[in-house]
């Protein structure tokens, strides 16, 4: 069991951090007791805001002694209300925001050490000021914070060629629960010596330690980029032009992402400056680019080469090369715009699944008639990372009004598209995570031996159960 802080243990834990670094007025706290989605409010009596890792030591080693509940949040910007207290109003929020020094640039070594409060974006600037590129790249990046990146595990829009966060690290700084800072910011690339401890803390969402610092790979920087906005059939035959690609040798693809008819028209009727650039109108979409280090032309010729075949041979109905960065940003902004669209249209139901790339059509289709069977009313929206074989399954709200009911049907729609992931061998979080929002759900589909094993883990770190409380597990 937690306890309450009491007022002599909130200031002790105010001196840590400084009266700058300590907020405990409603309208200060606000904005860090609701998640971004909305869905989730908690309540908190204070948050510290500390510039130093050894700050973070300190605060924990008094909140483990006290058995207080700390939760630690980034950007604020998980779709699970990963970094939302709980609202007993016992736990302490800390954020990592002033933590955002650039450590250290290792051009030899292409890497770079960067504390956990740098946002995404910064961190990307920093590696290209370097002539490198820090591939990580999601729709937040202009708010969202690298800590918050490798807690989750983040995904987005360059696994394809580049994984996922965690594919990303060499090595990292962690607070653990207890107050100990374990200094595992190896920037090696060979390291075969026991456990890999950093994969503990990736994607483990502030439940075993706050991550404060990370060592990341960095790549060569793109000179080429072609993207097309490709019109497809189906998902079957939008699968079939990414083996194609494959098949045909190009290791250049970095990003292949599916958009539905409705996810064009959604954008065109709700987001400024967006219409469809195509003259007549498809049921689906590929959003695709491939990168080069190169200065060449060659790439651009290979892949309309590529894609004129493609065409010939029935797999795609219509291309549209981006000409410049302005049409590439104008493509790019179709695909990203859709969850606002989505927001903007009244709201959705939301899934983020993955299953193999190969039974992806089969999921889509079982899924959508699953749906429709559960909720005629609602309108499909599926699209995503294909690439990846990650999906975001939406079913957005029917016009506004008409059918009230919509929302009530959420927790059997979650299910039964959890169900169908896990029935294909998927997983009912492919690049979100889990936070308080799949938490039970996770418990129904992850294997129990795993469970197990998680919950042994969690209980070696943080035997009181302080980090993130009822976060990914649930507190006994
Ligand atoms: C994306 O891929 C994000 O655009 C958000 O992961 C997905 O809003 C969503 O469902
Ligand atoms: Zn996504």
């Amino acid at each position: 069991m937690l306890n309450t802080p009491t007022p002599e243990l909130l200031e002790q834990l105010r001196q840590i951090v400084g009266p700058v670094g300590a907020l405990d007025q409603p309208e200060d706290i606000a904005p860090y007791l609701v998640d971004h989605r909305k869905i989730f409010r908690g309540a908190t009596p204070l948050v510290l805001r500390p510039d130093s890792t050894d700050q973070i030591s300190q605060i924990l080693t008094l909140c483990h002694a006290n058995r207080i509940g700390i939760v630690p949040v980034g950007g604020n910007t998980s779709y699970c209300g990963g970094a939302t207290p709980s609202s007993s109003g016992n736990e302490i929020v800390l954020s990592l925001s002033r933590l955002k020094r650039i450590r250290h640039v290792d051009i030899d070594n292409n890497t770079l050490t960067v504390e956990a409060g740098c946002v995404l974006a910064a961190v990307q600037q920093a590696a290209e000021a370097v002539n490198r590129l820090f591939p990580l790249s999601l729709g937040s990046e202009g708010s969202c914070q690298i800590g918050g990146n490798l807690s989750t595990n983040a995904g987005g829009t360059a696994v394809l060629r580049y994984g996922m966060a965690r594919d990303l690290v060499l090595g990292l700084e962690v607070v653990l629960p207890d107050g100990q800072i374990l200094n595992d910011l190896s920037d090696l690339r060979k390291n075969n010596t026991g456990y890999d401890l950093r994969n503990l803390f990736i994607g483990a969402e502030g439940t075993l330690g706050i991550i404060t610092a990370a060592t990341l790979k960095l790549y060569p920087l793109p000179h080429t980029y072609i993207t097309a906005l490709v019109a497809v059939n189906d998902p079957a035959t939008a699968v079939e032009l990414l083996s194609y690609l494959r098949s045909s040798g190009s290791d250049t693809l970095t990003t292949f992402e599916l958009i539905p008819r409705i996810g064009m028209d959604l954008v065109c009727k709700h987001i400024a400056g967006i219409h469809d650039p195509f003259e007549d109108t498809h049921p689906w979409y590929v959003l695709l680019e491939a990168t080069s280090t190169q200065c060449t032309d060659q790439l651009t010729e290979e892949l309309s080469t590529l894609l004129v075949h493609a065409q010939d041979n029935h797999l795609v109905r219509d291309v549209l090369l981006a000409q410049n960065s302005t049409q590439r940003d104008f493509f790019w902004r179709i695909r990203e715009s859709i969850p606002e669209a989505q927001t903007r249209a009244g709201g959705s139901i939301k899934h983020d699944v993955s299953v193999s790339i190969s039974d992806l059509p089969k999921f889509i289709e079982e899924g959508s008639a699953l749906c429709q069977h559960i909720a005629p009313e609602g309108v499909l929206v599926i699209y995503g990372h294909l690439g990846d074989g990650s999906l975001h399954f939406n079913i957005n709200t029917p016009d506004a009004g008409a059918h009230p009911d919509f929302f009530a049907k959420k927790a059997s729609l979650n299910h039964t598209i959890h169900e169908l992931a896990h029935h294909f061998r998927g997983s009912i979080s492919a690049e979100h995570g889990i936070g308080q929002l799949k938490r039970d759900e996770l418990a129904t589909f992850k294997h129990p031996v795993a469970m197990q094993v998680m919950q042994a883990i969690k209980q070696a770190l943080d035997p009181q159960g302080i980090m993130n409380p009822g976060k990914v597990l649930s507190v006994d």
